[in-house]
Order: C-alpha cells, then sequence, then structure tokens
C-alpha cells in the first residue's frame, strides 16, 4: 500500500494521499490551494471519504487548501501544535496518533525548517515536509527555523527510523520523488556524515532568495489557508442574487468571531439550544417564520442591537437552513450577513448518506450541553 504522490508544478510542493484500502477513509497532507479541483477529483474518482487533511508545517511558498477541503470534502484539519495554525481542529503533539479506517498514522516532532514542523510515520512510509529533502533538508533562515534543531531532528529522530523507511519530501526541485531513510544517512550532501558545526556552517552559508509568495502565503496558511479578505470586498452578482453575503465554514466562522470581525448569532429556539447544546458566547436570537407571517420585528431589533456597525454577522441554526433565510433577512437591514454551512449539528441526511457528521458540534470548536 503506497501513498499516491501529487505534484505542485509552481511551487514544486509534493501533497500525499494516504488510503486505508477497505474503508475508503483517507488522510491528505500538504494539499495546495492551487490544486483543489484536481484533489477533489482525485479523491471523486476513487470513491475516498477525506478524513484528515494535515500540514507537515506552516508553508511560505503556497498556500494550504486544508481550510477548503474540510468545508468541501468534509475533512478535519490537523497541524502541528508548534505552528500557530489557530484554525486546524486538532493541534498535534509529538508522538500523537491519527486515525483513518483501520490505519494509523504518527506524529513525530522535528523542528528545525520551522520551530513547529513535523514528520509523519505511516506503515513504512514517513512523510518529511521540509525537514529531510532528497539529498538535501529545508532551509533555517525563516520563521524561527534553527540549524542546531533542524540538526537533532535529521540525525537522532529521522535517521533513527529503520533503514528502509521510504522518506516521502514535501518538495523536490529537481524531480525526483521519494528515497529512504538508509540512502539519505549515508549520502545526504548537507547532513550524511557531517558534525554539528559543519551542518551549522553549510545552513547559514545557504544564501537562498526569498520565496516568492512569502509575504502572502505565511500569514493565510496560519489559519489554514483562508485568506483574512475572504468573503470581503464588494459583493458579486453570485453573492447579490442569493440576496446575502455568502456561506462559510464552521471553522471560518469561528475564525472571524474569534477575531473580533464579526458577531455569532445562533438564531435557533432557546428550546433547541438547551436540548442540543450551545455555543457560549453566542448571540441568541431565534428565527421564526410561518406562511403568512410578514415581519419578525423582534428579530431585526435583536439584530441590529447585536451586530455593530462594519462587523459582519455570521448565523448558525441547526442544519444550515433557517440561517440563510435569516441572512436575507439580515441583508435587508444592511448587515454584512454569512450563513454557516451545516449549522450546529449537520444535515441528518448527509451524516446518514456518508456516514459523517457535519456541523459546528463536529468539528472540534467550542460548544456545551444545554
Ligand atoms: N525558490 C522557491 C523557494 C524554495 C525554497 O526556499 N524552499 C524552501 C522550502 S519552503 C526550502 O527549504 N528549500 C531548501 C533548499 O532549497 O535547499 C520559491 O520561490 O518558491
Ligand atoms: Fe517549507
Amino acid at each position: 500500500m503506497d501513498p499516491l504522490q501529487l505534484f505542485d508544478p509552481a511551487s514544486c510542493t509534493y501533497t500525499y494521499l494516504l488510503v486505508d484500502d477497505t474503508t475508503r477513509d483517507a488522510v491528505i497532507i500538504d494539499p495546495v490551494d492551487e490544486q483543489i479541483e484536481r484533489d477533489l477529483a482525485v479523491l471523486r474518482a476513487r470513491g475516498l471519504r477525506l478524513v484528515w487533511a494535515l500540514e507537515t508545517h506552516a508553508h511560505a511558498d503556497h498556500i494550504t487548501s486544508a481550510a477548503q477541503l474540510a468545508e468541501h470534502a468534509g475533512a478535519r484539519t490537523a497541524a502541528p501544535e508548534g505552528c500557530g495554525i489557530a484554525t486546524a481542529a486538532v493541534q498535534l503533539k509529538d508522538g500523537d496518533v491519527l486515525s483513518f479506517g483501520s490505519e494509523q498514522l504518527r506524529a513525530l516532532l522535528t523542528p528545525g525548517h520551522t520551530a513547529g514542523s513535523m514528520s509523519y510515520v505511516w506503515r513504512g512510509h514517513v512523510f518529511t515536509g521540509d525537514t529531510l529533502l532528497i539529498n538535501g533538508c529545508g532551509r533555517t533562515d525563516f520563521q524561527s527555523g534553527s540549524a542546531p534543531q533542524l540538526y537533532d531532528s535529521l540525525t537522532r529522530v529521522l535517521f533513527g527510523l529503520p533503514d528502509a523507511t521510504v522518506v516521502w519530501p514535501g518538495h523536490d526541485y529537481q524531480g525526483r520523488t521519494h528515497s529512504t531513510i538508509g540512502t539519505e544517512k549515508a549520502g545526504n550532501a548537507r547532513v550524511a556524515n557531517r558534525t554539528l558545526a559543519e551542518f551549522v556552517a553549510i545552513m547559514n552559508d545557504l544564501n537562498l532568495p526569498q520565496p516568492r509568495r512569502l509575504e502572502e502565503a505565511v500569514p493565510a496558511n496560519l489559519s489554514s489557508g483562508l485568506r483574512h479578505d475572504a468573503g470581503g470586498g464588494a459583493p458579486d452578482a453570485a453573492r447579490l442574487a442569493q440576496g446575502y453575503a455568502g456561506d462559510v465554514s464552521p471553522q471560518l466562522a469561528h475564525a472571524w468571531w474569534q477575531a473580533g470581525e464579526a458577531v455569532l448569532v445562533d438564531v435557533r429556539t432557546d428550546a433547541e439550544r438547551e436540548w442540543v447544546g450551545f455555543v457560549p458566547g453566542a448571540v441568541g436570537l431565534a428565527w421564526k417564520q410561518w406562511p403568512g407571517m410578514a415581519l419578525n420585528s423582534a428579530f431585526d431589533e435583536g439584530l441590529r442591537a447585536a451586530v455593530p456597525a462594519g462587523k459582519k454577522a455570521v448565523l448558525l441554526c441547526r442544519s444550515g437552513v433557517r440561517s440563510i433565510a435569516a441572512a436575507r433577512r439580515a441583508a435587508e437591514l444592511g448587515i454584512e450577513a454569512y450563513n454557516i454551512l451545516e449549522g450546529f449539528e449537520g444535515d441528518p441526511d448527509e451524516q446518514a448518506h456518508r456516514g459523517r457528521k457535519g456541523g459546528w458540534r463536529f468539528h472540534g470548536l467550542p460548544w456545551r450541553q444545554g
């Protein structure tokens, strides 16, 4: 069972897809935003259910599609806890194990290229991100990189794996695809048979140009690839046609809310919140509508009072239906309002058909039992 290796030519990035052949559950490592259509097509064509979208580190040279894959394919996001990717649902520590189907993948802390970088071990394979490259290694001159730390990660942690372990790097700039721990231990030009001092001298002498997209990529990757201008700007035709500002994933809504950019409004009834669970700190404002009901002035007044000028409203209901109606009404009141996809609990039909739960409470976001 080999991983599927996918390539982004613009950044020479490798993305990996690991599959449990029995259950068709899959994990993606280091997905690239510009390749999301390809990756979704691969998932569809192979009948895969994407369980995890994983990062080896916060990339400096391309933007991840992790948040989009969470939204479009239902994956959960996971990232090394030391990388500061606050939107990742799971913050991984050294030795943590992620399951997909009956398969397991283990996180290995391998700092140095960046302070939080991790590698992932699955069966006889190791996905090294930019820690160990083929006949090379990641640079250490930005993002709290450290040559001495990288030396330890390479020589102690990674070279401590069995020699036959297949090495799958995060990039290759010369078309090579994989290597083995034994090969790299014996011949890697930067680190094989080098002392720490020699290695540090080599790293200090690289003088590489800055990645072209550094300024844009790092901030976006710290929120799983969501750009801070997402959904902002002038409304386009599609948004005007639907009557509200747009649909957002629970994760993006949570990130906006935490950043103080948006007010979270729960439009379910008090009874539902008590019975099913609620989000501490959200504004509770029931959206009630029945045939012939012209206007719900209590909702209008409550919303106007809850959402200060200049802030967005992100609207949550049970499954993402009432919140659309409420978002349309909010837009009529002049509020930049977004519908939270899947609501609090997700669509029960979707759950039944795909065996997977969506919604706020299944994405690792804060909530409490009523
Ligand atoms: N030239 C590339 C940047 C290449 C680069 O700096 N890659 C990083 C990984 S994010 C690295 O560690 N490279 C190590 C090396 O090239 O030896 C670009 O502009 O995107
Ligand atoms: Fe990198």
